[in-house]
């Protein structure tokens, strides 16, 4: 990745607007406010491609990011808002589902939470659904620089204890500010990608 052609590849509001692309899609999901837009725009080493809000934001659209015309990352709505009605939840759950049952170029997804918090509810909801698919998907504990050093791993086997996973399970603790966990996530989603190995991703090698 050289990450010198990076853009938005199309915003979607609706599964007909996802891209006609045969690309491998990695996919950002977690709470709203938990870091994905930021964590793209690490990831891409830019400041403001993928919209960061300071307050929780409500958008209802899915954003594909075009990597060097090799990868989509793709940022995925945010789940979990208070005051929201029952509703317009039920309208995102469909459209979030739309995309991870039937988005046959998505393979991986990075599943976000914050290193400071137990998952909640809905984290735990979202990773019983990973498990029950067995759909590859890595662990990223965002803002680790809102943690004392000496409590990272502490937090991380909170985590680890919550989502009811063993020690040989990674959870990657990620900084945006500080540039931590950008290097081994990368590997990690290169890595998982190549092991796909469905004849489409030997041009990641
Ligand atoms: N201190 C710190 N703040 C972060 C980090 N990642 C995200 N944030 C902040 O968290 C807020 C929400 O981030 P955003 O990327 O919009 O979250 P999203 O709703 O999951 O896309 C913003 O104010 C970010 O600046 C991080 O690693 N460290
Ligand atoms: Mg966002």
């Amino acid at each position: 990745m050289n990450l010198h052609n990076v853009r938005l590849e199309s915003t979607a509001v609706r599964p007909e607007q996802f891209p006609d692309t045969d690309m491998p899609e990695v996919a950002f999901i977690g709470k709203s406010n938990v870091g994905k837009s930021s964590l793209i725009n690490s990831l891409l080493n830019r400041k403001k491609l993928a919209f960061v809000g300071s307050k929780p934001g409500r958008t209802r659209v899915i954003n594909f990011y075009n990597v060097d015309d090799r990868i989509l990352l793709v940022d995925l709505p945010g789940y979990g808002f208070a005051n929201v009605p029952k509703t317009e939840q039920l309208t995102w759950k469909k459209f979030i589902e739309s995309y991870l049952y039937k988005r046959t170029q998505l393979k991986l997804l990075v599943m976000l939470v914050d290193i400071r918090h137990k998952p909640g509810e809905n984290d735990i909801l979202m990773y019983d659904w990973v498990r029950h698919y067995n759909f590859p998907c890595l662990l990223v504990a965002t803002k680790s620089d809102k943690l004392p050093n000496s409590k990272i791993s502490t937090n991380i086997e909170m985590i680890r204890f919550a989502l009811n996973e063993d020690a040989n399970t990674k959870i990657i603790p990620y900084s945006i500010n500080k540039n931590t966990g950008r290097d081994i996530l990368w590997e990690e989603i290169l890595s998982r990608l190549r092991d796909q190995g469905d004849g489409s991703s030997g041009f990641l090698g």
